[in-house]
């Protein structure tokens, strides 16, 4: 499968236009946030995130795919880097992928008597992945869902966490990258990103939209009323007709 570039991923931006839900570049981060669902190894961004293990020296899912596809020649640099710690990240070349360097992130095994603590640890992944990903001047970065796999963490939440972290970054530091991509792989994750996304980073809403055109409406029907109404009097109606005032006396009497 060719590799995919990071412009060729779907902004937010782009897909809200699509479904004409925004108006033009006016939400901040919409254009920087990509969401694409596949294989993070097919990805030619600058970095990609692996969802590693403490040893960095791979497992099964996503950190089995990103081996795979990277060769011997990733596992050998691994093994320099004397492991990681849960909620930090570190970074290596990419061999054989067809991205710049790889990013190792480990994220919490689930921890339902201490969500919190989760969490935390959670968000020092995706913190530390971005911080990591500026301080090479990589400009482009893909995540894959990292913990929602067999550690456990719960899809929804997971993509909360991953959403908020990234916008609180973004909003910090937006400017320094160009795109950070969310990579979906199972149905649960595609739903629980389609439904988290705007809510983070909203369209410049429908609503918005709506309001401008009625707005529109509103003022050509008030200009076609106004051009049929007959012009407003200058005068008193009773100086111009001098029978008028008798008139209406004398009608006044009678009821
Ligand atoms: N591309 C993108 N996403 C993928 C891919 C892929 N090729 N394969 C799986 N996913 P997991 P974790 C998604 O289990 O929960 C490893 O053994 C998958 O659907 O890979 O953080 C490590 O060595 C899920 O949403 O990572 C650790 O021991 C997400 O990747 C442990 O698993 C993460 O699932 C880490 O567990």
């Amino acid at each position: 499968m060719a590799p995919i570039a990071a412009a060729d991923i779907p902004s937010l931006g782009l897909l809200y236009k699509l479904k004409k839900l925004d108006k033009a570049q006016t939400t901040p981060h919409n254009d920087r946030i990509g969401l694409i669902r596949g294989d993070i190894t097919t990805l030619a961004v600058d970095a990609i995130v692996n969802a590693a293990n403490n040893s960095l020296l791979g497992g099964g899912g996503v950190d089995g795919a990103i081996h795979r596809a990277a060769g011997r020649g990733l596992v050998t640099e691994c093994r320099t880097l004397k492991g990681c710690d849960t909620g930090s990240a570190k970074i290596t070349d990419a061999y054989n992928l067809p991205c710049k360097k790889v990013i190792h992130t480990v994220g919490p095994v689930y921890d339902d008597l201490r969500p919190e603590r989760s969490e935390a640890a959670l968000r020092g992944c995706y913190r530390s992945s971005l911080e990591l990903a500026v301080q090479h001047g990589l400009k482009t970065i893909a995540f894959s869902g990292i913990s929602t796999g067999v550690y456990g963490y719960p899809s929804l939440d997971a993509c909360q966490v991953a959403c908020d972290t990234v916008k609180q970054f973004m909003d910090q530091n937006g400017k320094k990258l160009d795109k950070v991509i969310f990579v979906t792989f199972e149905a649960k994750d595609v739903r629980s990103y389609d439904s988290t996304l705007p809510l983070y980073f909203p369209p410049d809403t429908e609503t918005s939209v709506d309001q401008e055109k009625a707005a529109e409406d509103q003022a050509a029907e008030a200009e076609a009323t106004a051009s049929k109404l007959p012009d407003v009097p200058t005068t008193d109606p009773a100086d111009a007709d001098p029978d008028h005032a008798q008139k209406k006396q004398k009608h006044d009497g009678e009821s």
